[in-house]
C-alpha cells in the first residue's frame, strides 16, 4: 500500500507541475519560495482523497485536476503559516527547511498568500467554457469555504485562543473537526461534487471524511510523541513545546489509537453502504490509521 500511494503521489506531482507559477518578473523570490514548499513533497493526501473519491463516483475527466492542484496549494500555504514563528515556530516541515527560515518571514507570508490566491486563479480556470456547469460552481464554494472563517481558519482560531488553557472535549473536537477535518472533507466532497452525486451522497461522503479528519489528527498527535524527525519530516515533542493540550494528553497513547480506530470504522462503514466500489479508496482511508509520517 505505501508503494501504490507514492505512485499515486508522483503522478499528482506530475499534474500539480504544469499548473506551478513560472519563477520570473521582479516577483521571482515569492515564486520561487511558493514552488520550494510545494515541490517539497509531502503526501499528497487531499489531491489523493479527492480524484479517488471521484474515480469511486465513476468520475473521469480532467476537469478534477485544477481542484486537486488548488487543495494542495491551500494545504501547503497553511503549512508555511502554520510554521511562521508568529505561530508553531517550526524550523523543518517535508524533511527540509521550513519557508520563513529560506527566504525570510516576510517572504514565507507573501508566500502562504500566494498560494492561496493562486489556488482560486487555478481552480477557477475549470469554469472556462463550462460557465453553466453547476457542479463546478458548486466545487468552487465548497473550496472557499472549508479553509474559511467556518472551517480550517475557524479551528485554527480556536486552537490558537485555547493553547495553555484547559479545554473541554466539545472544544478539542471543534479545533479538530475544523482545523484538520475541514480540508480532507472539501477533498472528497468535491470529488463527490464533479461527479455529479446527490446531496445525501455529498452529506455522506462529508461524515466520512469528517471522522477520517478527526483520526488522522489524533494520529498526527499520537506520531508527535512516538515518531522520529526522520521519519516524520518535521520536529517532534511539538505540542508540548507549544503547550498543547491533545487527544493524547488528556486519553493517553492506548486510548488514542483505539479512538483512531473506532473513527476509521466507522468511517469505512459509510463508504461500504455506497454500491459504489474503489479497493484503493478504501485501503487508503484503512492505511490512515497505521502511518507513520
Ligand atoms: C493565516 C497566519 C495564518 C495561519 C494559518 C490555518 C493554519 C495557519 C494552519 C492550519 C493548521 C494545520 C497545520 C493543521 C494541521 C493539519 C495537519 C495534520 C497537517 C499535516 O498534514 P499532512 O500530514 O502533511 O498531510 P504533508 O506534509 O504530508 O502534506
Amino acid at each position: 500500500m505505501k508503494q501504490q500511494i507514492s505512485e499515486k503521489a508522483r503522478q499528482i506531482e506530475e499534474i500539480i507541475g504544469r499548473y506551478l507559477p513560472k519563477e520570473d518578473g521582479f516577483q521571482k523570490t515569492v515564486l520561487e519560495a511558493m514552488n520550494y514548499t510545494m515541490n517539497a513533497g509531502g503526501k499528497r493526501l487531499r489531491p489523493m482523497l479527492m480524484q479517488e473519491t471521484y474515480k469511486f463516483f465513476g468520475g473521469e475527466e480532467s476537469i478534477i485536476e485544477p481542484f486537486m492542484v488548488a487543495i494542495e496549494m491551500i494545504h501547503t500555504y497553511s503549512l508555511i503559516h502554520d510554521d511562521l514563528p508568529a505561530l508553531d515556530n517550526d524550523d523543518y516541515r517535508r524533511g527540509r527547511k521550513t519557508a520563513h527560515v529560506v527566504y525570510g518571514e516576510a517572504m514565507a507570508i507573501l508566500a502562504g498568500d500566494g498560494l492561496l490566491n493562486y489556488a482560486f486563479e487555478t481552480a477557477g480556470k475549470a469554469f472556462l467554457g463550462r460557465f453553466g456547469d453547476e457542479k463546478i460552481a458548486k466545487a468552487f464554494l465548497v473550496l472557499a469555504r472549508k479553509p474559511g472563517i467556518y472551517g480550517m481558519i475557524g479551528g485554527q482560531t480556536a486552537d490558537i485562543e485555547l493553547t495553555g488553557k484547559k479545554m473541554t472535549m466539545e472544544q478539542l473536537q471543534f479545533i479538530y473537526e475544523l482545523k484538520t477535518g475541514a480540508l480532507l472533507e472539501a477533498s472528497m466532497m468535491i470529488g463527490a461534487i464533479l461527479a455529479g452525486r446527490p446531496e445525501e451522497d455529498i452529506e455522506k461522503i462529508e461524515q466520512i471524511a469528517r471522522k477520517i479528519g478527526i483520526a488522522f489528527q489524533i494520529q498526527d498527535d499520537i506520531l508527535d510523541i512516538t515518531s522520529t524527525v526522520e521519519e516524520l519530516g518535521k520536529p517532534i515533542h511539538s505540542d508540548e513545546k507549544n503547550e498543547k493540550v491533545t487527544y493524547v494528553t488528556i486519553h493517553g497513547l492506548e486510548k488514542s489509537k483505539e479512538e483512531v480506530t473506532r473513527l476509521t470504522n466507522e468511517a469505512i462503514g459509510i463508504l461500504d453502504s455506497f454500491s459504489f466500489k474503489n479497493e484503493f479508496l478504501r485501503n487508503l482511508l484503512l492505511y490512515l490509521v497505521d502511518r507513520t509520517n
